[in-house]
């Protein structure tokens, strides 16, 4: 049978029968120690599952091991300790123990990863004998954002519509719902944003509400609790009152109505996220009041419940004549200490909005009376939708590794995000969603794997990217040695390939007005005037960059000194984030030994030269390959080259008329 993507990782296809098959068997001959919780009962019901596919091998679930040996056992101990030290909440140990497969959680959900990890082991062919292993989440809330809207269609979604049936909702409980709770579960997700950000107050509803606790029933037993976003408008919206002004005693009532409510329904219910006076929507500041108005009022509504609410940070004036790279920093850096606890504040990896790459986002490190969610974008919305392949791990860990210096050299962001540089009971971390009804759920077979990377480094961000890649395509695509290497290479030069045919250099933003799609680095003065300074590569006669120096807009004058340093001099700045803080002449030579423009024409012709060598690189795992995932690949890959060649010839002709050079050899120019 043809494989069609939909098992995503979960693929537990029969094993050969070999030695190391008949191992396996021998150590997983029965499951004990469920009692009558319904999270152990998921945990032993995937590892049934999952033997029985991987082993051939049908597992027996016992009210007790007794004396036997040969069997997986489960022990839920909040106390555990591994070599002295605690496992944190929600971790794990396996551990060869008498005989048997001793799986300890510190809670039933540290079981059910456990479980989930064992299975993992097998299908990468490790060994089970005297296995020892733990692990902790370094991140408490593990989230996926979803951007779906109620009429189910995906704000920058490219897989299709949204998978939530709201019409089917709640007497009909689609099967790929315990299916997706499954695949989140196995990477460690502890939680869903259900909606869009962009929020529609319907959910707010009691019918909604409704719907929304059925999805609900069907994540609780994986251990994922469900999360909504909210319209900030919604008291004037749907609750027939004249305002939303956070400090209207009605206002609040309203919410702490509504909160109560929603809990009535889903006892387990997360908490709220908010977009407020972003982008055109409503907020806080409607009624002169400021975003920490707004967060801890919610925080008021969700009182003794066990929630939280996310704020977002991704703010800009849609006027503004500034730099849009400052405003988030401007409008939140001042209301460090006024967020009440529950309370997180969301911010993006980047300071503008998920391009291909950015610095990190100078509000890390700067907050630290704040817990900070770091938001990260798994639909590539700015890296090529569906068609082209792009491994986002690399781009992730970028941002996670960079040093933000706040409390000395070290406080990675990382650790800002995980708490341990600032010490709070509460740490987060989000990826907007890129999944959805396509049968393979995410378009591009291979974004599957952006998914799981996400939910790997959520879980524990020293992962590299590379182990990751090749656990995923082993588990995915082939257990062959080679050709997995050969895929995680590919995966793992992915990003980097990408940056150099769109926007090499540090540049950023030059690309198709409001679809966001394929280039258009010409669209210098649109309709949009905050985007005359935004289409952000400033070319002129003289050079090309934003300079964001003392000189300039001076937003590098945010980050610390240390980091200033790093990025200050265009002469040492690195190459990658050069014209996202200079504007450097055509002729200037780059430690590359090439001046500006020749490393610009480098950059795009060997990036889009590097999508054939891609293409060579699949074609040659061909035979290891179930031949729909290859050649629905092999077509994806075509695409890609033909648009890496349409950016690359956009941007360098755009770019040549203020530089007003040739194309430099061994690159000639387009047809
Ligand atoms: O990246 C931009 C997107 C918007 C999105 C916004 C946000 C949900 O273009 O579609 O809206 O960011 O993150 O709020």
């Amino acid at each position: 049978v043809a494989d069609d993507g939909y098992r995503l990782w979960l693929k537990y296809d029969l094993m050969a029968d070999n030695g190391l098959r008949k191992d396996y068997q021998k150590a997983t001959g029965f499951i004990a120690g469920t009692g009558n919780s319904p999270i152990l009962k998921t945990a032993a019901e995937e590892l049934q599952q999952g033997l029985q596919g991987l082993l051939g091998q049908r597992v027996p679930v016992l009210a007790g091991a007794e004396k036997r040996k040969g069997g997986v056992l489960f022990v839920v101990d909040a106390t555990a300790n591994v070599s002295g030290k605690p496992l944190a909440k929600d971790g794990y140990r396996i551990a060869a123990q008498n005989g048997n497969v001793v799986i300890t959680g510190s809670s039933e959900s540290g079981v059910l990863y456990g479980a989930f990890a064992l299975l993992r082991q097998i299908q990468t062919r490790q060994p089970l004998k005297n296995i020892d292993l733990s692990s902790s989440p370094r991140i408490q809330y593990r989230l996926l954002n979803h951007w779906d809207n109620p009429n189910g269609t995906v704000e920058r979604g490219y897989a299709g519509s949204s998978i939530w049936k709201w019409y089917e909702l709640p007497e009909r409980l689609d099967p790929r719902y315990q299916d997706y709770a499954r695949a989140n579960a196995s990477i460690g997700i502890n939680g869903v944003v259900i909606n869009n950000v962009n929020a529609s107050a319907r959910y707010l509803t009691p019918e909604y509400i409704g719907k929304v606790a059925a999805l609900a029933s069907v994540m609780r037993p994986y251990g994922i609790r469900v999360y909504m976003s909210v319209l900030w408008a919604a008291p004037k919206v749907i609750g027939g009152l004249t305002t939303s002004d956070p400090l209207d005693p009605k206002v609040k009532q309203w919410w702490t109505a509504r909160t109560d409510e929603i809990y009535q329904a889903i006892p387990d219910f997360g908490g709220f996220l908010v977009k407020a006076n972003s982008e055109g929507e409503p907020g806080p500041q409607d009624y002169g009041r400021d975003h920490a108005d707004g967060a801890n009022m919610l925080a008021d509504a969700l009182g003794s419940h066990d929630g939280i609410v996310m704020w977002r940070a991704f703010v800009y004036k849609a006027n503004s004549d500034g730099d849009r790279f400052k405003e988030a920093y401007q409008e939140f850096k001042p209301l460090d200490g006024r967020f009440k606890p529950k309370t997180l504040v969301q911010v993006k990896n980047g300071p503008i909005d998920f391009q291909a790459r950015e610095p990190f986002h100078p509000l890390f490190g700067a907050m630290p009376r704040t817990p900070l969610v770091l938001e990260v974008q798994l639909t590539q919305e700015y890296l090529g939708f569906a068609t082209h392949m792009v491994y986002l791990a690399p781009m992730f860990k970028e941002t996670l590794d960079a040093d933000t210096y706040a409390k000395g050299k070290g406080s990675t962001v990382a650790k800002v995000i995980d708490s341990s540089v600032d010490n709070h009971p509460i740490s987060g971390i989000a990826g907007v969603a890129n999944i959805g009804s396509d049968r393979n759920w995410t378009g591009h077979p291979m974004g599957q794997a952006n998914w799981y990377a996400f939910g790997r480094l959520a879980w524990d961000h020293t992962l590299t990217s590379q182990s990751i890649a090749e656990e995923w395509t082993r588990m995915s695509l082939t257990t062959d040695a080679s050709a997995v290497r050969t895929i995680a290479d590919v995966m793992v030069k992915s990003h980097g390939i990408y940056t150099r045919y769109t926007m090499p250099l540090g540049l950023h933003h030059i690309m198709g007005q409001s679809i966001h799609f394929g280039p258009e680095p010409w669209l210098a003065s649109s309709a949009r005037p905050d985007w005359t300074s935004v289409y952000y590569h400033k070319a002129d006669a003289v050079g090309l960059g934003f300079d964001r120096t003392a000189k300039g807009s001076n937003a590098l004058g945010l980050y610390r000194p240390e980091v200033q340093q790093l990025w200050n001099d265009p002469k040492t700045c690195p190459p990658d984030y050069l014209l996202w803080f200079h504007h450097v002449p055509w002729t200037q030579p780059l430690s590359t030994g090439r001046t500006l423009w020749n490393e610009l024409c480098t950059r795009y012709y060997t990036g889009a030269d590097s999508v054939t060598w891609m293409q060579q690189q699949w074609a040659a795992v061909k035979p290891q390959i179930d031949p729909e995932i290859h050649a629905d690949v092999t077509g994806r890959l075509q695409t890609q080259r033909k648009e890496a060649l349409w950016w690359r010839d956009a941007c360098v002709l755009y770019f040549q008329t203020f530089a007003k050079q040739p194309i430099p050899a061994p690159f000639s120019p387009p047809e």
